[in-house]
């Protein structure tokens, strides 16, 4: 097996050799065309070749969600990120049920972490996130702390968002609050925040982390956006119309993150519903970080690694040929760096479409080696058209 490193030294040997045996296994032979579709680039990835220059010679910032843990225990991953990333965000370490094992207790031992590792290698930090309806610990829903949700609300944000008070990039303040199937004023998810404060939860969220970090961008962070159908344009309608009323009321929010979790193999269109939302954000004088980018190839028929790696590279150049196509956009995360560790593939397999394929969604593969996407996304913010 080649590594990383010596793969991309010596990625176009390799390519010929490997075309040069022809049929003599699909698996070689899905190899080869893989690495030749890469022949026409480059190999070098690093320095002024990197993801993270290239972002920055265009407008913004690149980086990835990382699990903490991989960053700590594995030096060659660990080298990756710092190769490729100018920000990284703790995939599941700052939620609350990873800080808060218990009413009394913070545990910011791995956020801490990361941060100084950040700081060591002169890459930015996001925080991720104050507010989810998924990280809901069970001790806050124990009859004696319901009764204080409020006050544990606001000590919580208080106390994490001073904990990094200066040190962050940006906050995801509130995650994924708008469920329109939940039937609520606004579109509002009827989550357990919701449930015990109100609708009013998302502007205390706001104000209380702006007291506690006058200078993180406080963002809102959503999904569901993406795409020209029905469902997304009444999302984007209900999160517009939060945001305005956000506005209209002076609650400190900067920014607005679009998860980007898409998908390769559907008929639906990157287009002109993303292009309109995001101009919309920009003229309220709002950032827009796409915070969760990867593509989902569970509709993708064909088994063949190298079809399946060309569909996948397509879907992110067409999604980023739309969604970088406005200066409002200055950050931009993929979801994880590596198919080794994306969320895509964990947990139970039987409802996949394709149970026994794991998901290739990321630049890199479990190998930490590029694949075309890593080459579409270079190629994208090389591509960015910005109109202002
Ligand atoms: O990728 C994250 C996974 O490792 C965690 O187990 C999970 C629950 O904390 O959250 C995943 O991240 C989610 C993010 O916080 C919000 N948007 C959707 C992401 C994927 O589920």
């Amino acid at each position: 097996m080649l590594t990383r490193r010596n793969f991309i030294a010596k990625g176009t040997i390799a390519a010929a050799g490997l075309a040069s045996l022809g049929s003599a296994g699909s698996l070689l032979a899905n190899a080869a065309k893989s690495v030749q579709n890469q022949a026409h680039v480059s190999q070098e990835i690093s320095g002024p070749h990197s993801l993270r220059a290239h972002a920055s010679h265009n407008g913004f910032i690149f980086g990835s969600a990382v699990i903490v843990r991989s960053v700590q225990s594995d030096p060659e991953f660990a080298a990756l990120v710092r190769e490729q990333c100018g920000i990284v965000v703790p995939t599941g370490e700052l939620k609350w049920k990873a800080l808060r094992p218990s009413r009394d207790q913070y545990d910011f031992s791995r956020p801490d972490y990361l941060l100084g590792f950040a700081q060591r290698n002169r890459m930015l930090m996001r925080g991720h996130t104050l507010c989810w309806h998924e990280s809901v610990p069970d001790w806050i829903k124990a009859e004696e702390n319901r009764a204080n949700t409020r006050q544990l609300f606001i000590d919580h944000i208080t106390v994490v968002c001073k904990r990094y008070a200066g040190k962050f990039h940006s906050w995801d303040v509130v995650n994924e609050a708008i469920f329109p199937k939940d039937a609520q004023i606004g579109g509002l998810r009827k989550s357990f925040w919701f449930e015990q404060m109100g609708p009013e939860y998302i502007e205390l969220a706001f104000r209380t982390a702006h007291a506690a970090d006058p200078q993180a961008r406080l963002t809102y962070n959503d999904y569901g956006v993406e795409v020209d159908n029905e469902e997304d344009a009444e999302r984007r309608r209900l999160i517009l119309d939060l945001l305005h009323d956000l506005r209209k009321r002076n609650v400190p929010i900067d920014a607005v993150g679009i998860q980007s979790h898409v998908k390769a193999g559907q008929t639906e269109t990157f287009g002109k519903g993303l292009a309109d939302y995001i101009e919309s954000i920009r003229q309220m004088g709002l950032e827009v970080y796409l915070t969760e980018l990867d593509v989902n190839e569970d509709d993708i028929a064909s088994a063949d690694p190298a079809q399946r790696d060309a569909i996948i590279a397509k879907t992110y150049t067409d999604y980023l040929r739309v969604a970088l196509a406005n200066p409002a956009v200055k950050a931009l995360l993929t979801w994880d760096l590596s198919d080794r560790f994306t969320w895509l593939n964990d947990g139970p397999t039987h409802h996949r479409k394709q149970p026994d394929r794991p998901q290739r969604s990321l630049p890199f593969d479990s190998d930490y080696r590029p694949k075309e996407a890593f080459f579409a996304l270079r190629d994208s913010f090389d591509a960015r058209k910005l109109h202002s």
